[in-house]
């Protein structure tokens, strides 16, 4: 395991803003009965006094990570479904102009995105190394390379495949810690007027919301525009755009290509004077966020604490990886939230990371319905509620904590 103490981008000095303490892999889901121990490490967040970049303080091994069984099946949402649709969609309309013009994908996970790629008999392939979700993409027909990219993989796709003219990766590139070597990677696999695009969690919105249980093992790296501008430019990158998006709570699709090759779009200025009027990098910003972030575990528990004392049923709803970090860190186990309900089949049956909660279907959430569901899955609130409204109409109420602790 390695502890950093600088900047893994640029070797600044790194300033701590919040600790964790012990916490488990987000995404080792337990099997009752198991005795091998479970594996715990310090979850704490740093931001570069001189890049910025905001990064965890422990690098996990990714092959302890992302293993032949990792659970996240990226389809399982329909919302998601239509966002990476519209993604493929963009990419045949704007950048694949030439039918010869290839696509890759890191962290491909079961083909979400791929598969309107594929459909449309368009040249792609996958780069995913978690063997399981890469099989569930080949079975749709989609291309994959089971491996982790990195220079090395990348080297060898472009001597097989030739130049990408897209390489996108959604959710997965902040979880990368090594990304010298991804950037080295891309450097030798994009075409000269090629981009290279990547989506994830908005650390303004995950202040600004307090949606601290974004931070877990997966997710190393927490991007600014100001924070990914300069990575890009440490690497020989330009920024060229920046999207913002609405899904999983607040992301930035950034657009990165090679110095001088597109023109920057005036987006990426609006968001560096959005960021700066923020004050996002400002020490006093990470303390206010670190002190709601106590707020946020002391107003959730006092809620829980009250429904288990008035003899109230609480079940969570989604055993998201977030929801890793929310129950340990807040001390919420099986007594205070008897089981969550997830459609994930891997997930079913066990019990959740270091909290021990046990994991149903979806089909035991109406048998019976219980008082209060806590939504896990925040970032899916509108699919989930509609899917269940008939929760609500049987007097059921919704938990929910992020932008604040709510009943609705
Ligand atoms: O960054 C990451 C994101 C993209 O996915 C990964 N590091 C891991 C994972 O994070 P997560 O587990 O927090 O993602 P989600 O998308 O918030 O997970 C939703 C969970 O809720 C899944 O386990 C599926 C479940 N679910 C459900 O039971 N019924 C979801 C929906 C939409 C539903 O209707
Ligand atoms: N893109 C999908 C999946 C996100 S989950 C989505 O947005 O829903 C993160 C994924 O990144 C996992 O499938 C994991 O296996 C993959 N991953 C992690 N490190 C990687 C690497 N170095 N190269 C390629 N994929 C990686
Ligand atoms: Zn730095």
């Amino acid at each position: 395991m390695t502890v950093t103490l600088d900047c893994r981008i640029c070797g600044g000095t790194l300033h701590e803003f919040f600790d964790f303490g012990r916490q488990p892999l987000a995404d080792a889901f337990v099997t009752p009965g198991d005795a091998s121990e479970e594996f715990f490490h310090r979850l704490a967040v740093a931001m570069c006094a001189s890049c910025t970049m905001v990064q965890l303080l422990e690098d996990v091994p990714r092959e302890r990570m992302f293993r032949t069984d990792y659970p996240y099946l990226s389809s399982g949402s329909t919302a998601m479904q239509e966002h990476f649709r519209a993604t493929a969609r963009y990419f045949l309309d704007r950048e694949l102009r030439d039918p010869g013009d290839l696509v890759v994908e890191f962290g491909s996970n079961d083909g979400i995105m791929l598969d309107t790629v594929a459909r449309a008999g368009r040249r792609h392939l996958g780069v995913e190394p978690c063997a399981g979700v890469a099989q569930a993409a080949a079975a749709k027909g989609i291309r994959v390379r089971n491996a982790f990219f990195e220079e090395s993989t990348a080297a060898d796709v472009a001597a097989t495949e030739g130049p990408a003219k897209v390489i996108y990766a959604a959710n997965t590139f902040s979880h990368i810690s090594y990304v010298d070597s991804v950037f080295r990677g891309v450097d030798a696999l994009l075409a000269p007027d090629g981009v290279f695009v990547f989506e994830d969690p908005y650390m303004a919105d995950i202040i600004e919301r307090t949606s601290f249980d974004q931070i877990y093992d997966e997710h190393f790296y927490f991007f600014t525009v100001r924070s990914v501008q300069a990575m890009a430019a440490h690497y020989g990158f330009e920024l060229v755009d920046v999207e913002h998006l609405p899904v999983h709570g607040g992301e930035i699709r950034y657009t990165v290509a090679r110095p001088g090759a597109r023109t920057p779009s005036p987006a990426v200025a609006r968001y560096l004077e959005l960021e700066k009027v923020g004050r996002i990098t400002e020490r006093s910003t990470l303390d206010r966020f670190a002190s709601n972030i106590e707020s946020l575990r002391a107003t959730l528990r006092g809620l829980l604490e009250r429904c288990r004392d008035e003899g109230r049923s609480v079940v969570g709803y989604g055993a998201t990886a977030k929801s890793a970090t929310l129950t340990n860190y807040c001390g919420i186990g099986p007594d205070l939230v008897s089981f969550i309900a997830d459609s994930t089949p891997a997930k079913q049956g066990t019990l959740s990371p270091g909290s021990h909660i046990p994991v149903r279907s979806p089909e035991a959430f109406a048998d019976p319905y219980p008082d209060y569901a806590l939504l896990f899955a925040w970032n899916h609130a509108e699919e989930i509620m509609r899917k269940e409204s008939r929760f609500r109409d049987r007097g059921g109420r919704w938990i929910l904590y992020v932008p604040e602790v709510r009943v609705l």
